[in-house]
């Protein structure tokens, strides 16, 4: 356990080890200890990673400082904290994140020029913790960041995998999946904290047990695993606060007792162990689509538990837990950490011996459920079987649960056996199966969406029953990204810009931006904001160039995809207007001196599974080597696609882009992080109506983003009245000679069968509507290339889109939390 002012010692400040405020002097003194103590060489003997992880150190020790400070300080607080449970946390490189929060970045590269280190060769050296997939797992790293700078007392709760997200290569332009093993060279970053490990439980059965009259269940479980909690330090913008990400790694319990296992075995117990560890060893690279797999459910439940366990350790020995809605909110990551439900159940009513219906009410109060999809595939649903096998004794809550729940909707709808059916926390077919998103409805206080379009969608579509008998439970929280990485870090030269003309404030309070609004007609501005996006391409190309050996035409417009490869996200309808433009150019339909230059540059990962997804992968690379050197186009057209798209590489993608492509079908995005990213940092959106997208357009003003598409009731009518995707190529010109082209092999090697099943799918079944929206797509690409040949009117534009972004900061997502759902005041 921690000092805290209880103990018998105290109250006495933090060992003071390390000079206050930070000097050069200081920063590179204790650089030296760790180099010698921690790293065992000298500073001449010392290797690049030898010299990363001692700068690491340091910078974490400083942190640390006031991470212990303010621990001290909240101690005695007793205020109500946020545990967000989020099975994904995509942190990006720590570095330069805490040297600026830290505001140690001045003293860190006087120390470091000090010992003639290159520190920008140890920023390159740094290796990304890619523990997520997409967007929920960026959204979780800029909440948390946030719930620091804003000073709510929080944890974040996650899991420690050994292997993020796969590292991605092309062979032959397809994606080849290599592990990501990102511990090897050292992990400083982290604290393990062995003492206070966790024993989680699994399998075995339940008995009924008669406790003075009353009929008790309990869970006799068959394994354990231990739990060791692994702390990241999560520093505010300068504030002082240091919050803690506490990510949990599995290890083999010391006597570990798997029965199955159990045979006195020297082989068998090593490979138990191995078992165990097996929990945390990789993150489920499926973003959106989970595939029901038994280890992720024990991965979800490893993690919760242990979380849950460890805040209740937190609460005094002597705490009343009916009171515990006043101490702690847990926030739901989607439905990946629902089973913390039945746990908290669990550990009330058998652990605590609480009555089931003051447990209940106490459950209700402390959860709240954020739902970030709309494609049914999502909703996590996990069959009895697998839940009975796994946790026998959370399956009979759930029972329980649902059958109150039901007994609730009878009381007032009467027996209308289909509601029942429709509401039922258990799904019937195809097999029996606990519908994870239905019990975290029931169970939380507030079920939000992640934008205005996707929350009113989740009340009419995806959960109408329920928005029906909750009507006050359903809200809304419009996602946003944090300033920090995704403006001051990543775009320096328009932060400057920014601060030269309206001070520094926007770092911490975004609407600020808005004072922008006049020089968007100041020409000098202008040239001085143009100026800034030219250096940024320059910066990215030499990115490129040293990564992946590519790089943007000079003078392009540069068009970007960047997001997890998905059919709803319509990557193909980009590769159909390119398609459609090389077709045009090289069948004579295009002058070459009419084509805008454009560079058209895509990132995305395919889950390793996905068999269209990587075919699309495919296809985009084909398309690129044959458009990016057929002498017809004298390099007017490129498409860029670097493998292995990153936090790291969108940070320096985004600040170089002049297009920002989000084009999903209307109604299938729920809100979109990137297309935020993108307009703060001054690109213009070509989208849809769709996600967050809506909002960003009613701020930045049609005058400034490219709308085209289908509407979402545009799109349900069309569903509803019978889809056709062949009639739209029979209609279409254009879209026929783009889609024939594809089909005759012109991107592979005359090899037609390569790209058939993505031709026929597109003529057959186009699940996303690609083909309804291609006209308009075009039309609308045609406004950008005209809008782009005023240079200074695109500029002004640009500004706008920042100067009206401000909305769009996770501060004002995590107020929206705080005021809507968790009423948890800030603490100083
Ligand atoms: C994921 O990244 C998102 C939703 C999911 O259900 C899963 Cl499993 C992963 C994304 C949404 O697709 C995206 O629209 C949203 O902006 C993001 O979550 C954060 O809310």
């Amino acid at each position: 356990r921690r000092v805290t002012s209880s103990d018998a010692t105290a109250p006495h400040p933090p060992v003071p080890a390390l000079e206050l405020p930070p000097t050069a002097d200081g920063f590179t003194a204790q650089f030296l200890r760790n180099l010698n103590f921690d790293g065992g060489v000298t500073l001449a003997d010392a290797s690049t990673n030898d010299r990363y992880l001692a700068l690491a150190r340091t910078v974490r020790d400083y942190l640390m400082l006031h991470a212990l400070a303010d621990q001290q300080r909240q101690a005695g607080a007793q205020a109500k904290a946020v545990c967000y449970l989020s099975a994904e946390y995509l942190l990006g490189n720590q570095l330069d994140n805490d040297l600026l929060a830290g505001d140690l970045a001045g003293v860190a590269a006087d120390a470091m020029a000090a010992c003639g280190i290159d520190l920008d060769e140890l920023r390159r050296h740094e290796i990304e913790p890619g523990l997520g997939n997409g967007g929920l797992g960026r959204l979780a790293a800029c909440f948390i960041d946030s719930l620091a700078t804003l000073g709510v007392p929080s944890i974040g709760y996650g899991i420690r995998y050994e292997y993020g997200i796969f590292r991605q290569t092309f062979e032959d332009g397809q994606q080849v999946e290599q592990p990501d093993a990102w511990l090897t060279l050292g992990a400083p970053w982290e604290q393990p904290r062995p003492e206070a490990a966790q024993t989680v439980s699994f399998g075995g059965r339940t008995e009924t047990v008669d406790d003075a009259g009353t009929v008790r269940s309990r869970w006799i479980p068959e394994w354990n695993v231990s739990a060791v909690p692994y702390d990241y330090l999560v520093p505010g913008f300068r504030n002082g606060r240091v919050n803690t990400l506490r990510l949990w790694r599995a290890k083999a319990t010391d006597a570990f007792d798997l029965r199955i296992f159990n045979s006195g075995d020297y082989e068998q117990a090593v490979r138990a162990q191995t078992f165990a560890e097996n929990i945390s060893k990789v993150l489920y690279p499926e973003d959106s689509t989970p595939q029901g797999k038994e280890l992720r459910l024990q991965q979800q439940y490893f993690f919760v538990a242990a979380s849950i366990r460890d805040f209740l350790g937190r609460l005094p020995e002597d705490f009343d837990l009916a009171r515990l809605p006043e101490r702690v909110i847990f926030q739901l990551n989607d439905t990946h950490p629902v089973i913390a439900v039945p746990e908290l159940m669990r550990v009330l009513v058998d652990e605590h011996g609480m009555a089931w219906d003051e447990a209940w009410a106490v459950t209700q109060q402390c959860f709240a459920y954020t739902c970030h999809t709309l494609l049914p595939e999502a909703l996590e649903v996990w069959p009895v079987e697998l839940l009975g096998r796994l946790l026998p004794r959370h399956l009979e809550i759930v029972y329980r649960i649902n059958e109150e729940f039901l007994a609730a909707v009878r009381a007032r709808f009467g027996d209308d056996e289909m509601r029942i059916r429709d509401m039922s926390i258990i799904a019937e077919f195809p097999v029996r199966a606990v519908r994870m998103a239905y019990l975290a409805t029931v169970a939380g206080s507030r079920v939000n969406g992640v934008a205005e379009l996707h929350s009113q969608l989740l009340r009419d579509k995806v959960l109408p029953a329920f928005a029906e008998f909750f009507p006050e439970k359903f809200t809304n929280v419009t996602n946003g990204v944090t300033p920090r990485r995704f403006l001051r870090l990543a775009n320096p030269g328009l932060s400057t810009l920014i601060t030269d003309a309206i001070g520094d404030g926007w770092v911490t309070d975004l609407e600020r931006l808005h004072e922008l609004e006049p020089l968007a007609e100041d020409a000098a501005f202008r040239a001085a904001f143009a100026a800034v996006k030219a250096g940024n391409k320059r910066r990215l190309n030499e990115v490129l160039q040293a990564r992946d050996g590519m790089r943007v035409g000079d003078g392009h417009l540069v068009d970007v995809m960047v997001k997890r490869l998905h059919e709803y996200k319509r990557q193909l309808l980009k590769v159909l207007h390119v398609v459609s433009e090389y077709e045009g150019v090289v069948s004579g339909r295009i002058a070459l001196a009419d084509l805008q230059p454009r560079t058209v540059l895509f990132g995305a990962k395919a889950a390793p599974g996905y068999a269209m997804a990587k075919r699309i992968i495919h296809l985009i690379n084909a398309v690129g080597s044959v458009v990016n050197t057929d002498p017809r186009l004298d390099g007017r057209l490129q498409v860029l696609f670097p493998p292995n798209y990153n936090v790291t590489l969108a940070e320096s993608v985004i600040p170089a882009a002049d297009l920002s492509e989000q084009i999903s079908l209307a109604g299938k995005e729920a809100s979109g992080t990137g297309n935020m990213k993108f307009a703060l940092n001054g690109a213009l959106t070509i989208g849809t109506d769709d996600g967050a997208n809506v909002e960003i357009r009613e701020l930045v003003g049609d005058a400034n983003f490219f709308l085209f598409g289908m509407t979402e009731p545009e799109v349900a009518e069309i569903a509803q009245a019978g889809y056709h995707p062949a009639a739209f190529y029979q209609e279409d010109a254009g879209l026929r000679r783009a889609i024939d082209l594809i089909a005759s092999g012109a991107f592979s090697g005359g090899d037609r069968s390569v790209f058939e099943p993505v031709v026929s799918n597109l003529l057959y079944e186009d699940r996303f509507m690609v083909l309804a929206d291609y006209s308009a797509y075009m039309a609308a690409q045609q406004r950008v290339d005209a809008a782009y040949a005023d240079q200074d009117g695109w500029t002004r534009a640009a500004i706008l889109n920042v100067a009206r972004c401000g909305f769009f900061s996770s501060d004002r997502s995590i107020r929206d939390y705080i005021d809507r759902i968790w009423h948890t005041p800030p603490t100083t």
